[in-house]
């Protein structure tokens, strides 16, 4: 079998998309996903000019070779824009694989350990009364884990809430330059412990529930958060400061049993290395897509397995549904494999284009028996929604400082 064309597609059905579509002599082809949100063309230009010409005629069944190819072979190792173009070729690349073997991801993997992938979903709102009432009303559909984050009071955009709008946070891709967002630590601190003390007293502790820093504290205030959020349980307290110093994690660690996460904007297993070794974290979030594909999402899992750390994949809606298909199989097959983040079946411009199935079951999702990665695309549907530069915010500080958005 030969690999004899890539093709790279981008879309925007209501936000970017990059997809790669790997197709094969024999008729069989495979789809992965390139996005990598408010960088989406320099991923594509990576696959068009400096990927897809060095693949054409290589057998696709060798991944680890491609892989390494591309990898170790570029000589200019890691960053996101390298290894978000890497994972979109190797998840084709497992798809192909299982077409070709009329066997589901999950099965080449080595079998399912578990029946469902548990997921936690975004519980967001402007005020800590509208948190809950969403909370409640997925704990009603059979959710388990719930993320929440509430607008702080008196500060201007808040990462992870409408906006006052009444789209999905995320979802609108339209944002020509990147809007200004205003961060208050004092603020922020003052406030959260009573949104999950309200939490608590509303739902007992039968829920898990989680949240998001986003990577604005230093690690001294971020101890400090995770003390005062102990009494309410969280199942982890995700980015409480920036992922590059491993050293923070350590300090955290030192002070508080509040469970940590990291690891979304991680792209290899060494920019974890540390955390994972000194278990200074609970929970890694490296993501199939930016983290450069199956195969070394499946050593990572198996690495950090050896250090009691859990795999927990970034779930954002940034990430297309490709990938939250290749999370289903690695959760589905990885035997520490902890929760996926999980925002939803996915609007009705979505998924006129990316063509799967998603059964959920009291807050699982089951994974597709289907050959492969089980979902396919229609290319002529993405026609219809054509890219739109768009970009994330940024955020400063009260007196106009930049800072971690
Ligand atoms: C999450 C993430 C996202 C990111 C987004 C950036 O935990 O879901 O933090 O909300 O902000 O994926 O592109
Ligand atoms: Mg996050």
């Amino acid at each position: 079998m030969k690999i004899e064309r890539i093709k790279v597609l981008v879309s925007r059905p209501g936000r970017n998309f990059v997809t790669v579509k790997i197709e094969t002599d024999e008729g069989i082809y495979g789809v992965g996903d390139a996005t990598l949100n408010g960088r989406e063309m320099a991923v594509a230009a990576y696959l068009e000019e400096h990927v897809a010409p060095c693949l054409i005629g290589k057998d696709p069944r060798n991944i680890e070779d491609i892989w390494q190819y591309l990898y170790r072979g570029a000589y200019w190792r890691k960053g996101p824009v390298t290894m978000t173009a890497i994972g979109a070729i190797d998840m084709a690349l497992w798809d192909i694989l299982g077409k070709h073997a009329g066997l589901p991801v999950w099965q080449l993997l080595g079998g399912k350990s578990r029946h469902g992938v548990t997921v936690y979903v975004h519980a967001n709102g402007e005020s800590i009364g509208e948190v809950l009432d969403n909370a409640a009303g997925f704990i009603d559909q059979g959710y388990k884990a719930i993320r929440l984050q509430c607008a702080i009071p008196s500060t201007k955009g808040t990462y992870g809430t409408l906006e006052g709008k009444k789209n999905y946070y995320e979802l609108q891709g339209n944002r020509p330059l990147p809007p200004e967002q205003m961060w208050s630590t004092r603020k922020y601190m003052n406030f959260i412990p009573e949104l999950f003390k309200a939490a608590r007293e509303r739902f007992g502790y039968d829920i898990d529930l989680l949240h998001d820093v986003h990577s604005r504290l230093t690690p001294i205030e971020a101890a400090r958060l995770g003390k005062l959020l102990e009494p309410y349980d969280l199942l982890f307290l995700e980015d409480t400061v920036i992922a590059e110093n491993s050293a923070g994690y350590e300090q955290i660690r030192q002070h508080t049993t509040t469970p940590l996460a990291v690891g979304e904007t991680f792209n290899t297993i060494w920019d974890a290395k540390e955390l994972i070794e000194k278990q200074s974290i609970d929970y890694i979030r490296t993501a199939v897509s930016h983290g450069g594909g199956i195969t070394p999402m499946r050593k990572l899992s198996d690495f950090s397995a050896l250090y009691h750390v859990r795999m927990a994949p970034h779930g954002a809606p940034d990430l297309s549904p490709i990938s939250t298909m290749a999370h289903l199989h690695i959760n589905s097959w990885a035997p520490n494999f902890g929760i996926q983040e999980f925002v939803g079946f996915g609007t009705p411009e979505l998924n006129s284009i990316f063509k799967y199935e998603l059964p959920l079951k009291d807050g699982m999702l089951l994974v597709s028996d289907k050959p492969g990665l089980g979902i396919d695309i229609d290319e002529t549907a993405m026609g219809n929604y054509p890219y739109v530069r768009s970009y994330l915010p940024v955020s400063r500080l009260e007196d106009g400082t930049l800072w971690n958005w």
